[in-house]
């Protein structure tokens, strides 16, 4: 690999601010506020590509929205006045009421420095260990698993046994969407090596539609799955027995025990195909993720996973092992230094002299005496008054938590609720009595660890906006301020991260694998250069004991769970993400191109459960559940099981009403690791037939819509806005100032207004009808901001010649459009996703698209195949 400059003629290499693939980024500033962004070439994890999101990083680096000032009660103060109000306020409480009465509530979106300081805080000198973080919703499951299994979190495996393996098997994994980068590596690994794919995965996902095999598990099935996988093979006399005798502990009467029982919902020949396929290659990679994780038998789902692996000994070797997949940037540091309430700090649990170990390397006053509350418990703890002060970083959990209403409502009681974020506006700061702002991507400096255990710098490349401080800055002053000035005078990330790799390394002697004692004395300038780093090697348990005691791994009986059923709530509700949207949308909802993907909540639907329940593509329907309820549009469609709903995870009551999935799922959650099961719930679904339905689109969106539905999402010049009621639309309401212009459409029950500005540009226009069909938003969306547009166009919400519809989006690099798209394949006889590219562009730029395109393809290819 090219050893480049980290920064050389204005570019500067950091990494992407998404998931957990860990792109490295070429960032060039343009402007005070503006960057070209490309992928960096030198970085071992993407070489040079970028997906959707990160090549949009652009449209996301502007001040809009931002918290750029301290503020107390919604009152700007100075930073001194808000540390020392944090502070104190921390310092009384934990006076009054022990160190248990506070906690933090942090995110794998911090940096390993920000949250080396946050956990040194907690636990060494308040002393209680009542820190945990969103990753609790996201990798608790899989960290539980490898702890389990191997006796320390350590993901046994690297993106390049992707390009080794002759078998990859995706178990909840949407990867073509939530790792599209790891997914390009699939493909390309695939066309090369003719590797073969398994997606297990109840609906078809893009990224199943391309497999070799779809296993259309049903919900929480995993287990029942790959135990008989794991007695299939032992009857095929495939395991390795050297590997189990020499390597593996095995439980007495495991196989015995196995069990084999429990309902997978699969077909007896899909599921036949899938154990001759894995007898039969001994390179496999199991790469698994959410549908495994976010599970009330998620650490179970792991070990069934990491069992089959063991007892083939198809793990150390290239080409095999389990792996499963982080999301968010720096999940995987968060894990290392051990911000969680269940590890003390670098991979240590909470033994006697773990604990005497990290207080004496703290030089700390005190030590937390055991685990902290993980996140449910945490919020519950807030709810009935243990927890008395909060401080929340880098999350979102008024959306992102499950039963988010009962979080809501348990901060609305919290005497002290502080926030620190980059967003003024989200819905977790409504409820913040101090407000701190937080530098954002591509202003902070620090170190991110990915996927496969390699740690990369983020560098910055843009100035610090107005007042915003850096997180472990923000911490380490509250800490001084709090008493602890010696322990916290940091003033540089450098600092931190030598202390961090110097305490991953102390007393060590081989014990834990994660030990970055090389690192304990890096200079400032070498931090600055320091180039990409995988700690543990490409495949960490090759030639190295497992970090048990007796350096065996373990076998771990798992067994399959009772189905989730409730008969009031007879549909499973699944949820999750977008290809083109992050989590609660503060960034990506920023860019009009990832918002043209997907533009509302969908809740999706098999075609027998719509006419059962008579709802209709392209309508609205309340999905309710035991915890509450949200409106969605429907989309009605085969890929998804019957019985079962999926909708996102990604919209907030700042974007909508109505549409947040968070009110839905329950607090249910794995009793290993304290993960919530967001994907199976129980729930129903019914018509939502609104009196009117209409669309805004405007330069600036109302605050109050006085709608029962409304979402809305970014278009080039300002916001759209879909919008469904009952009774009279205060329509005044809806529109800005200006010059107005209206025409009613009696027959079609249809009112047409369009705002323009004294310039004549058009800066708002909204068509609302309550029996009719509303026009196309593309055109009238490419209006705002315009004023050579005839008023008669505008009123009719079309051009006057129409430039062809292009159909939903589905490259958002070049706008092209699925209907576009489908007349170049069927006008050319186009065969190849290649092709589509030279003929209209599409999928040619980050890639993210290209299964859609596949799938488009699917039609002309069964033709041409015969
Ligand atoms: N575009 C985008 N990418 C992201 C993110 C984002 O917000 N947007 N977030 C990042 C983060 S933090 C994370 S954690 C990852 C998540 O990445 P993924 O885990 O890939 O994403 P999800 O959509 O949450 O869920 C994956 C799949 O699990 C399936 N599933 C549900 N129940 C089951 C089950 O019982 N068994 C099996 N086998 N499968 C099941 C769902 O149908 C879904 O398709 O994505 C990361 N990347
Ligand atoms: N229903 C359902 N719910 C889910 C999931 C699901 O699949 N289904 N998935 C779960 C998973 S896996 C995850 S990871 C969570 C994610 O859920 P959240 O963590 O709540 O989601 P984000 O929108 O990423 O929130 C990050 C917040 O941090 C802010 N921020 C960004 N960078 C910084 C920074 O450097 N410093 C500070 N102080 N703030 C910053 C952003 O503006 C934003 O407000 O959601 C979970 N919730
Ligand atoms: S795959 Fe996409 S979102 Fe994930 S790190 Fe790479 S560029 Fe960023
Ligand atoms: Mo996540």
């Amino acid at each position: 690999m090219a050893a480049a400059a980290p920064s050389e003629g204005g570019t500067v290499r950091t990494t992407c601010a998404y998931c957990g693939v860990g792109c490295g980024v070429a960032a060039t500033p343009t402007g005070a506020r503006s960057a070209l962004i490309r992928g960096d070439a030198a970085h071992p994890a993407n070489s040079g590509r970028l997906c959707s999101k990160g090549t949009h990083l652009g449209e996301t680096i502007g001040l809009e929205g931002r918290l750029l000032y301290p503020e107390i009660g919604g009152r700007r103060v100075g930073w001194d006045a808000a540390i020392a109000h944090v502070a104190d306020r921390f310092s009384a409480t934990i006076a009054e009421h022990g160190p248990d009465s506070v906690a933090f509530y942090v995110s794998g979106q911090l940096l390993t420095e920000d949250y080396y300081v946050a956990n040194k805080l907690m636990k060494g000198f308040i002393g209680s260990a009542n820190i945990d973080t969103n990753s609790r919703l996201c990798m608790a499951s899989a960290v539980a698993a490898h702890n389990r299994a191997f006796g320390e979190d350590v993901v046994p495996c690297s993106y390049a046994d992707l390009e080794a393996a002759e078998l990859i098997v995706l178990v909840g994994s949407n990867t073509a969407w939530c790792h599209p980068i790891v997914w390009q590596r699939i493909e390309a690994a695939r066309a090369a090596t003719g590797a073969k794919l398994v997606v297990i995965d109840p609906r078809r996902t893009e990224t199943a539609e391309r497999a070799d095999l779809h296993l259309p598990v049903r919900p929480d099935g995993d287990i029942a799955l790959f135990n008989r996988l794991l007695a299939d093979l032992r009857a095929r006399g495939v395991l390795d027995e050297a590997f189990l005798r020499d390597r593996v502990a095995t439980p007495d009467g495991f196989w015995e025990t196995l069990d084999t029982g429990g309902d997978d919902g699969l077909d007896a020949a899909d599921r036949a195909a899938f154990f001759d396929l894995f007898a039969a290659h001994p390179r496999t990679v199991t790469l698994f993720s959410q549908g495994a994780n976010q599970s009330v038998c998620g650490t179970d789902k792991g070990n069934a996973i990491i069992n089959v692996h063991l007892a083939t000994g198809r793990i150390g070797t290239p080409g095999a092992g389990p792996f499963s997949i982080t999301g968010q940037p720096n999940a995987m540091g968060g894990r290392e230094v051990g911000g969680l309430a269940s590890t003390l700090a670098v991979h240590m649990g909470f033994s006697e002299a773990e604990r005497d170990r990290a207080q004496r390397f703290w030089n700390a006053p005190t030590i937390c005496a055991g685990p902290g509350l993980k996140a449910v418990e945490m919020f519950e703890a807030v709810a009935d008054g243990r927890i008395k002060a909060i401080w929340i970083m880098a999350t979102n959990p008024a959306v992102s938590m499950p039963d988010a209403g009962a979080v809501r409502a348990a901060l609305a009681a919290c005497p002290l609720v502080v926030v620190s974020d980059c967003i003024a506006d989200t819905d977790t700061a409504r409820f913040a009595h101090v407000k701190l702002p937080a530098l954002g991507w591509g202003e902070k400096d620090g170190t991110v660890t990915n996927s496969e255990r390699v740690l990369s710098r983020q560098r910055r490349f843009l100035a610090a906006p107005e007042e915003a401080r850096a997180d472990w800055d923000i911490i380490a002053s509250v800490a001084r301020a709090m008493g602890w000035g010696d322990a916290f005078a940091y003033t540089h990330a450098a600092q931190i991260f030598r202390d961090y790799a110097a305490q991953t390394a102390f007393e060590n002697d081989g014990a834990r694998l994660l030990d970055l004692g090389g690192l304990a004395g890096i200079g400032e300038e070498d931090y600055e250069a320091l180039e990409p780093f995988q700690w543990g090697g490409l495949s960490p348990f090759a030639d190295r004991p497992f970090s048990t005691p007796d350096g065996k791994a373990r076998l771990i009986a798992v067994k399959p769970p009772q189905p989730r059923m409730d008969a009031d709530f007879p549909l499973r509700l699944n949820t999750g993400r977008y290809r083109d949207q992050w989590h609660t949308m503060t960034r990506t909802g920023l860019s009009p191109r990832l918002s043209a993907h997907r533009p509302e909540p969908l809740v999706e639907i098999h075609p027998d459960d719509a006419l059962a329940h008579g709802i209709f593509d392209g309508g609205l329907a309340r999905v309710e559940s035991r915890a509450g309820a949200s409106i969605y549009r429907v989309a009605v469609t085969d890929t998804q099981a019957r019985g079962t709903l999926f909708v996102p995870m990604h919209w907030t009551d700042s974007l909508s009403s109505g549409g947040r999935t968070g009110r839905l799922p329950s607090r249910d959650r794995d009793p290993v690791s304290g993960q919530p099961g967001f994907k199976n719930h129980g729930a129903r679904i019914g018509a939502y037939s609104p009196e009117w339905r209409a669309f805004l689109v405007g330069a600036h969106a109302p605050r109050h819509m006085g709608a029962a539905y409304w979402t809305r999402s970014r278009v080039a010049g300002g916001w759209l806005t879909e919008l469904a009621g009952d009774g009279e639309p205060d329509i005044a309401a809806l529109l800005p100032e200006g010059r107005r212009m209206e025409a009613m459409d009696i027959r079609r029950g249809m009112v047409r207004a369009v705002v323009l500005d004294e310039d004549g540009r058009l800066i708002a226009a909204l068509f609302l009808t309550r029996n009719g069909v509303l026009p196309p938003r593309a055109w009238i969306s490419a209006q705002l901001g315009r004023k050579e547009t005839r008023s008669a166009e505008l009123l009719a919400g079309r051009a006057a010649t129409p430039a062809p519809d292009m159909g939903p989006i589905v490259c958002v690099c070049f706008d092209v459009g699925m209907k576009t798209i489908l007349a170049a394949i069927g006008g050319g006889g186009l065969l190849t996703v290649e092709a589509v590219g030279q003929a209209v562009r599409a999928g040619t730029n980050c890639g993210s698209c290209r299964p859609a395109i596949a799938k488009l393809l699917e039609p002309e290819r069964r033709l041409a195949h015969g």
